[in-house]
């Protein structure tokens, strides 16, 4: 097969746009297509600082990449989560993203070590809870994190490498359970808000994610392959099997599902109502607002990790 621009070989041929590109013509679509996005949703302009969101993963890196490559302002934020399970998953993905960094000189790369900053790994501080699974304490604590980072360096968006796979498998998971509130913020740019929210984009919204792994292959990015251990059982796995297996009969069916969920939404407003707004306070202990009476459950739950973690210690050294 020939790229459509130039005749070379092609290395990709992408059905749902009817595209086959060379490796040169392919890099330069996806740099000029996320470019596209960046503007046409208004996620950031060439002036602001963008912060992104680093897992050491194929999607996050590219995303730096492409960002750098284009000119923008961009630096990385990795967040050290102590998970191992025997895979040593943690170093690895660090190790990435270190490597990625140390190449490009003009960018920094922020790390937040959990176990370090806040007194106990992810893993361990679920543990504390009985959770089997450690990801509502990750997320929350993910989330927390990347908020005060932007916030206490002075930028104005922050940036994650969500791809269209990762997105319509939270749109089905959304659209199954009819969780309204999730539908109504779900989206490639969620606002800043009152409350402190620092802007939230997702640059690589429309990409497949054979497209970005074929990018960060061919820019030579080297990613970590495996997923979070913790990862291989969730739901979303199986619904982007089941979305496979659509786009596999009728390509251009996840992009389209997306694409006109956003459009409907935008064209009847009243279709997803808003809750009234929860009045919100700044937490005493991080200044980050939330709906509670005193401590933001981040605080709660850090601060209840750390007291357990203490009371075990004196019961081992009795
Ligand atoms: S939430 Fe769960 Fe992920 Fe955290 S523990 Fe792993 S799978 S990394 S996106
Ligand atoms: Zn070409
Ligand atoms: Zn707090």
């Amino acid at each position: 097969m020939k790229c459509r621009k130039c005749s070379a070989r092609a290395v990709i041929n992408m059905r749902q746009h009817k595209l086959a590109l060379c490796k040169a013509h392919y890099i330069a679509w996806v740099q000029e297509q996320t470019e596209r996005f960046i503007h046409d949703y208004r996620m950031f302009t060439r002036e602001e600082r963008v912060l992104v969101a680093v897992s050491g993963g194929k999607d996050s890196l590219a995303l730096w990449d492409i960002l750098l490559a284009l000119g923008y302002r961009a630096d990385g934020l990795y967040i050290g989560l102590g998970i191992d399970e025997g895979t040593a998953y943690s170093d690895a993905s660090y190790a990435c993203a270190r490597a990625f960094a140390e190449q490009h000189p003009e960018a920094t790369l922020h790390v937040v070590d959990v176990a370090e900053v806040y007194g106990a790994s992810i893993p361990e501080a679920a543990r504390y809870f009985r959770r089997g699974k450690p990801c509502s304490t990750c997320g929350l604590s993910k989330r927390h994190i990347m908020n005060r980072v932007a916030g206490d360096e002075g930028y104005a968006v922050l940036a994650t490498g969500h791809n269209l796979d990762d997105e319509v498998a939270t749109l089905l998971g959304n659209t199954l359970s009819w969780s309204v509130e999730s539908l109504r913020r779900q989206g490639p740019v969620l606002p800043a808000d009152e409350a402190g929210l620092v802007r939230k984009v997702k640059p690589l919204f429309r990409f497949y994610e054979r497209e970005m792994a074929a990018y960060a292959l061919l820019r030579g990015i080297d990613y970590i392959y495996e997923e979070c251990p913790f990862a291989v059982e969730a739901t979303s796995l199986r619904y982007k099997e089941l979305l496979n297996a659509l786009e596999s009969d009728s390509p251009g069916s996840k992009l389209r599902f997306y694409l006109n969920f956003l459009r409907a939404r935008e064209q009847h407003p009243g279709f997803l109502p808003r809750d009234t707004a929860p009045s919100l306070r700044a937490c005493p202990t991080c200044g980050q607002a939330t709906t509670n009476d005193g401590q933001c459950t981040f605080c709660r739950m850090w601060d209840r990790v750390r007291s357990l973690k203490a009371q075990e210690v004196k019961t081992t050294a009795v």
